[in-house]
């Protein structure tokens, strides 16, 4: 799938661009069922919080779902994604963001790129995310937030907070997020499960807790150019890919198929 040109300054500009309904109600399914088996695994991969064992996300699951594996390379996410960084692409991290009812998981204000710099050695901004709703999304489920234009300021000033379970996030201060959006206000795309969102590594974002009862997952898949590969892999490799070979699109079928159809769980 091509984005047009007029998509591409959309984003260019805004430095997001939301695309409800990229994939269809059978295809999510095929994700969705997925998700109880990848929630009980018990893997280094799956993110839990320590005390009250609430489920955060999982990581790099193309090592243990082939029906992942099949979104890791669609070519709905991955020609955009050759498109806008303008170069072959591998795989920096890939990942569920799980927010479940009533479930406290929130995240700061944030530029990804700031974390990938500090923790991976990225040396630039030429990375991005593709993400995909597996549910709808509303205002009341943890939606994500975005300043339109902040990528435009390029890394800003941050500081590495811990947060519980994962790696520190650098993320940024109140008076950083006032200035940016007195400029720029505050989005907060929202739609039906099968949505993408492709966002700017320095796109400043946050999300709130899920105040609602119904679940909000959302696959988010970061592909970095193949010749701004991280200088210092020092985390484990389900946070910043190791693998720096590139990836190639699968056929558009690819999740309606069988052949993602899922092998024993290792
Ligand atoms: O899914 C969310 O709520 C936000 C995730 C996020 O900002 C991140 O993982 O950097």
């Amino acid at each position: 799938m091509k984005l047009s040109e007029i998509q591409i300054d959309d984003f260019n500009s805004d430095g997001y661009l939301f695309l409800p309904k990229l994939f269809s109600d059978a295809e999510i399914d095929v994700l969705r069922a997925e998700l109880p088996r990848i929630f009980s695994l018990h893997r280094e991969e799956i993110e839990r919080d320590e005390i009250s064992e609430e489920i955060r996300g999982a990581f790099a699951m193309h090592q243990y779902s082939t029906t992942f594996a099949a979104l890791l390379r669609h070519p709905r996410l991955l020609e955009p994604a050759h498109q806008i960084l303008g170069s072959d692409v591998y795989c920096h991290q890939f990942k569920i963001i799980t927010k479940q009812p009533f479930g406290k998981l929130d995240f700061p204000w944030h530029q990804d790129f700031a974390s990938w710099h500090a923790h991976d050695g990225m040396p630039e901004p030429k990375a991005m995310n593709y993400a995909v709703f597996l549910d709808d999304v509303n205002e009341f489920n943890g939606p994500i937030a975005f300043i339109p234009g902040s990528h435009r300021e390029g890394e800003l000033a941050s500081e590495a907070e811990t947060l519980p379970g994962i790696t520190p996030l650098y993320t940024m201060n109140a008076e950083t997020i006032a200035t940016l959006v007195e400029k720029n206000g505050i989005v907060s795309p929202k739609g039906p499960a099968g949505s993408a969102v492709f966002f700017h590594s320095c796109m400043a974002h946050t999300s709130a807790p899920n105040i609602s009862p119904w679940p909000r997952n959302i696959v988010y898949l970061t592909c970095n150019r193949t010749d701004n590969f991280i200088r210092t892999p020092t985390r484990p490799y389900y946070y910043a890919g190791h693998d720096f070979e590139p990836i190639f699109p699968l056929p558009d079928n690819c999740l309606s198929t069988g052949d993602h159809v899922q092998r024993p769980a290792t």
